[in-house]
């Protein structure tokens, strides 16, 4: 073992061994370590060949910590809990943008695609559900300076398995596409894969029928200081989303369909308007060259006319729905209750050099991820010694839910004062947008302590006139808020949506219900933000009634390089992840606990006394085993209502104990057998 496999059992404990016995690992290609159950992921930015069939076997039916660390062990005991203990999961992955979070998320996937169940309907559910990825990755994730493959939109994903394991489908959720980077792109970033993909990898006839050029400096949307990406295949890439699409069921002329979409979309990247006045005083565009706008009609099966007569009054970007997707394919068994696996990739923590909604909404959504570990890890942990009634120290640790409460709190909070400003008659401007937040911020510092929220809310006057600050967990990020009431708002107006319902086009017609006109509806629609906050919140809750299982994803260094580790980025994150405060509470506390009855139900046949059945309270039943067995008294405490055991070599002992004592009587169940034939 190189280093200390798991960071519990580091000897003295200090943020620089911590640190250190993270390096020597990554230097020698042990990427993951263990703060006990906790698994930390570092990026090698390398691939290493720890990922074959053969770890997979390695790591099947295997306890926890019986071989060395690996993201394996965690699936393996997930699925297993699930599988045997009726138990739901959920995987967390969390970490800044390019920690390797997605990658973990297929690793888990794949993982667990291997070791469910088999035969040929079970095979096809488990190709669609890994096949998913390559098709939502290309539509939704694009290159940015942190990450090459970067995430714009949250997922999770729901993988149903029948009572026996079996995999049945998945449900999958997405979260707020950043849809603005369909029109622009920061310097040295990319749109999204697809675009790219399509026009390296198409063939010349798939092309000529959307009427597209090869040549990405034709279209105004792909930004061209950064087109190519090193060591990325885009068209290699085409290949594989187009047979992912195969696989994940969409037929033919879906496909075809989709694809007719995203060259409609540069197309209209390519269209430019020259305002022109009208006797009336009403400003009026004019679309300059019509040869676009003429072909994105015939791809779409528009009339041109009414497309010309919706973008004459205003010029507005095109709108791209959250969608949620089902691929229940096997529907046998679905009587019996599912067991359900849910993982979660989100976008990780970004701070750019110009940060706007989007970076907000991303920068909330890891704060309410971080959240969960603090509540179910940090603090419910501590709590639970406390109601059990053992020994315990407090140890403190910085929880951010007064941030959370800053961007989400239904009376003041920062997006609840964004949409009150968004419905608001008279000029709102995301100028008034960031007065109101510095008006209230600053009224509730002048009033609160220094601990409270507001002390979040960074106002000082080195500030540039349109930007407010914010303290994240993760570290002070500085919003301008151009473009965040356009964005909150997004509207898409009325009569655009009507011209592209009017549209000859199966998928553009599903894509603009709210332009039937049939359905007129004069509710104002919702705004992004407070979507978004409610469909966090819904996750949220879904993820607590999970078991939860986690990966804190580290990025070794801000060059996308491998073999290089600096210390100073991996201590903040070590910090702001606090997975000290994880060690020391893991440290302090028990590695295992389990109610007296099903511990006693467990391992009873270990001990004359217990076995087979033990007629007092459980609690004492168990004492008597652990006396039994010789289990030195500092390993374990008794609770109110469940056995602590230590340290886990303590349950592979006991695991191990009762392996040997079923082998035994099966052994003896054969004999007995053969001496009866
Ligand atoms: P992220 O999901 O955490 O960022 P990714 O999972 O996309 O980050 O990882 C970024 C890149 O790091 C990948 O494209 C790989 O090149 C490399 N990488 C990550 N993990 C591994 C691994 N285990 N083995 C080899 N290479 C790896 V973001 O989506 O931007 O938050 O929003
Ligand atoms: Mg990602």
């Amino acid at each position: 073992m190189i280093g200390v496999g798991d960071m519990v059992l580091i000897e003295p404990l200090s943020e620089d061994t911590f640190i250190e016995n993270l390096r020597k690992r990554f230097e020698h290609n042990e990427i993951y370590t263990y703060i006990g159950s906790v698994v930390i992921s570092m990026n090698p930015y390398k691939s290493l060949p720890i990922y074959t069939a053969e770890k997979v076997e390695e790591y099947r039916n295997r306890n926890f910590y019986e071989l060395s660390p690996h993201i394996y062990a965690l699936a393996d005991e997930a699925y297993r809990s699930l599988r045997d203990q009726d138990k739901d999961q959920c995987i967390l992955i969390t970490g800044e943008s390019g920690a390797g979070k997605t990658e973990a998320s297929k690793f888990v996937m794949s993982y667990v695609a291997a070791v469910c169940g088999k035969g040929q309907e079970v095979n096809k559910v488990k190709e669609q559900l890994l096949q998913s990825n390559p098709v939502l990755e290309a539509f939704g994730n694009a290159k940015t300076v942190r990450n090459d493959n970067s995430s714009r939109f949250g997922k999770y994903m729901d993988i149903e398995f029948d009572f026996k394991g079996d995999p049945l489908g998945g449900v999958i959720s997405n979260y707020l596409l950043e849809k603005s980077r369909v029109v622009k792109q920061p310097r040295g970033e990319r749109n999204f894969h697809i675009f790219y993909q399509l026009l390296s990898g198409a063939s010349d006839d798939t092309l000529k029928k959307l009427k597209l050029d090869r040549d990405f400096s034709k279209y105004n949307y792909l930004s061209l200081d950064s087109a190519t990406v090193n060591g990325l295949d885009d068209a290699a890439c085409f290949r594989t989303v187009r047979n992912a699409m195969q696989i994940v069921g969409f037929m033919e002329d879906e496909v075809q369909s989709v694809l007719e979409l995203v060259a409609a979309v540069l197309k209209l990247g390519n269209l430019e308007f020259k305002p022109e006045s009208r006797c009336n005083g009403f400003d009026e565009s004019r679309i300059k060259d019509k040869n676009d706008l003429k072909e994105m009609c015939e791809l779409l099966g528009i009339e041109q006319s009414v497309l010309e007569r919706a973008f004459s009054f205003r010029t507005v970007e095109a709108k791209m729905e959250k969608v949620s997707t089902t691929l229940n394919v096997a529907q046998a068994q679905t009587k019996s209750r599912k067991k359900v696996m849910g993982v979660l990739d989100i976008y990780g923590f970004e701070i750019f050099e110009d940060n706007s909604f989007e970076q907000f909404i991303i920068n909330y959504c890891n704060e309410k991820l971080q959240q969960i570990f603090i509540e179910l890890t940090l603090r419910e942990e501590q709590e639970e010694y406390i109601r059990e009634g053992i020994e315990w120290t407090n140890i403190e640790y910085f929880n951010n839910a007064i941030i959370c409460d800053l961007i989400e709190n239904n009376k003041n909070g920062i997006l609840a004062m964004l949409d009150e400003e968004c419905l608001r008659p008279g000029t709102v401007t995301d100028e008034t947008f960031l007065d109101k937040l510095n008006t209230v911020c600053a009224e509730h510092q002048h009033f609160e302590s220094r601990q409270s929220k507001n002390s979040k809310f960074l106002t000082d006057h080195s500030l540039p006139h349109n930007c407010f600050r914010i303290q994240h967990y993760a570290g002070k990020v500085l919003y301008r808020v151009e473009g965040f009431v356009d964005k909150n708002n997004d509207l898409l107006y009325r009569d655009l949506s009507q011209a592209m319902y009017k549209a000859n086009h199966s998928l553009i017609k599903i894509l603009f219900p709210e332009g039937n006109p049939a359905k007129v509806n004069l509710k104002r629609p919702l705004t992004a933000g407070f979507q978004f906050r409610a469909s966090v919140g819904t996750l949220m809750k879904n993820l607590l009634t999970k078991n939860p299982n986690y990966i804190r994803c580290i990025k070794p260094n801000d060059k996308k390089a491998a073999h290089i580790f600096t210390d100073s980025l991996v201590c903040h994150q070590v910090r702001y992840l606090g997975l000290m405060e994880n060690v020391r509470v893991r440290r302090a506390g028990y590695a295992f606990r389990q109610a007296y009855e099903p511990c006693l139900e467990r391992y009873k046949m270990l001990c004359k006394q217990t076995w087979p059945h033990w007629k007092g309270p459980a609690r004492e039943g168990v004492e008597v085993l652990l006396k039994n067995l010789q289990v030195p008294a500092e390993e374990f405490a008794y609770g109110r209502s469940k056995i602590f055991i230590r340290n886990p070599r303590t349950l592979f002992f006991l695991e191990e104990k009762r392996r040997q004592c079923l082998e035994d009587l099966a052994t003896l169940i054969q004999k007995i057998y053969r001496g009866w034939k």
